[in-house]
């Protein structure tokens, strides 16, 4: 009975391994966010102006996921893994916030084409730069 059992972990530890290298798809890691020094009309981002407060949320069109935000900054280095995967061709939707206590300002939306495996640098609305890997 206990051989049994053993031998049933084995097997279902070989599949997990087999489907998570399986089918040639791209892991989303966003690496870094850097925003601009102020909103699109020249407001600071928050009251006594204040840097924003960034997030990032990451839609594959199957699963949207949120990163936490990081408090007053302009850069940050969040590496955050989505846990979301893609494949070359697909298109993901990247959305950049400034987290409020009222409403998030948006700090910049895009659509982003996976060319590649690798770094892909993407600049839109006030994000002066956005480092995504897929890998
Ligand atoms: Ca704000
Ligand atoms: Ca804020």
């Amino acid at each position: 009975m206990i051989r049994f059992k053993l031998w049933t972990l084995v097997v279902v530890s070989c599949l997990g391994l087999a489907s998570s290298a399986d089918a040639g798809d791209l892991r989303i890691i966003i690496k870094s966010i850097s925003a601009e020094e102020t909103k699109a009309n020249g407001d600071a981002w928050d009251i006594g102006g204040n840097a924003p407060d960034l997030f990032v949320k990451v839609d594959n069109g199957r699963r949207t996921v949120s990163s936490r935000a990081r408090q007053d900054t302009y850069l940050a280095n969040i590496n955050f893994d989505t846990g979301l995967t893609a494949e070359i061709g697909d298109q993901i939707e990247i959305t950049v916030y400034d987290e409020d206590i009222a409403s998030d300002d948006i700090v910049g939306r895009a659509t982003v084409l996976v060319d590649e495996e690798g770094a892909k640098i993407a600049s839109f609305g006030q994000v002066k730069a956005l480092v995504v890997v897929f890998r």
